[in-house]
């Protein structure tokens, strides 16, 4: 397996973003910081909740159009950013010579290339451990697949950013797949945020656990409420969480004492929701021309498949 998170880059970036955040007016932390394992556990245990369909709804496009998809895109070469545990992307795969997928997590990563080597013995899997914010650079030519709607959690500027660095690592006629979720019902999306059994508020409070085990932090994660908010405007779901008393909160490694009022609200994450005329434009002006919008039958998730 390549690295290139070794050498404390994953803890130098926690300490960064933690101290930024955590120092701003209002706090945020970046939603980066969800994923350790008990993280992932409880995202995958998001995806299987009734009020969360982007999954669902993305695994439908898949069943339906992958073949269409892997026909158009002309290559035998996938690379996933963000691959998680490559759960829908045994689809894409067959047919496929390479599969590189690409993730921050280096024990999930292993699993899944050995859990896909043996499904698919013909397959070369490569897997990358590396930050798909910062390590495009070192992507092979073939179709890049970037999944489940994450490219939601950057605001436009990061997204731009992003987007432009990618195109600048891809040859004309290459492929680029990207899960988008879709701006519908206010309620709807605000229940996906806000889920009956609180799964999606123990996900929320989990980077605080994060960042106590990491940074030697004293979070009492418990005296943070879940807040989820639709905001119209940006057409963005923002989670946040609320300080339920005044607090000050002590991060040993990074020698920084922070102080949080009665009902302070911290960002964590925001997931932005998209209409296609919208990303069309985002990914022109990258240099990616939009070519098929496939969508399941409520109109839901979107995957947008475009050529550089
Ligand atoms: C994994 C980023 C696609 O934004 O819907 C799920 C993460 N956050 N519930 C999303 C998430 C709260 C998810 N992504």
């Amino acid at each position: 397996m390549i690295n290139h998170l070794d050498g404390g880059y994953l803890r130098q970036a926690l300490e960064s973003d933690v101290r930024t955040g955590l120092t701003a007016e209002p706090k945020w932390l970046p939603p980066k910081w969800f994923y350790d394992a008990a993280g992932s556990e409880l995202f995958s245990r998001i995806t299987r909740l009734d009020e969360y369909y982007p999954t669902r709804r993305e695994l439908a496009i898949l069943r339906s159009h992958a073949a269409d998809i892997v026909r158009r895109s002309g290559s035998d070469t996938l690379i996933e950013l963000g691959s998680g545990t490559s759960e829908k992307t045994g689809l894409l795969l067959a047919g496929m010579r390479v599969y590189m997928p690409v993730d921050v997590d280096a024990v999930t990563l292993r699993a899944t290339a050995r859990r896909l080597t043996t499904r698919f013995p013909g397959l070369s899997v490569r897997p990358v451990c590396a930050d798909f914010e910062h390590h495009l650079s070192l992507l092979p030519p073939g179709m890049v697949a970037f999944l489940g709607g994450t490219i939601g959690n950057l605001d436009p500027e990061a997204r731009e950013v992003f987007l432009k660095e990618l195109r600048s690592t891809r040859k004309p006629g290459d492929a680029f797949l990207l899960g988008v979720d879709l701006v519908k019902d206010r309620d709807r999306l605000v229940a996906a945020y806000d889920d009956g059994r609180g799964v999606t508020a123990a996900f929320n409070r989990n980077v605080l656990h994060v960042i106590n085990r990491e940074l030697g932090a004293d979070f009492v994660p418990d005296d943070f409420t879940h807040v989820a908010r639709y905001d119209e405007e940006n057409e963005w779901i923002e989670m946040r969480l609320r300080a339920s008393r005044p607090m000050r909160v002590h991060v040993r490694d990074l020698d920084l004492s922070v102080y949080f009022i009665r009902g302070e609200e911290m960002r964590t994450e925001i997931s932005a929701k998209f209409r296609r005329e919208g990303l069309a434009t985002e990914l022109a002006r990258a240099g990616f021309d939009l070519d098929r919008w496939y969508t399941d039958p409520d109109g839901d998730f979107a995957l947008a498949l475009s050529v550089a």
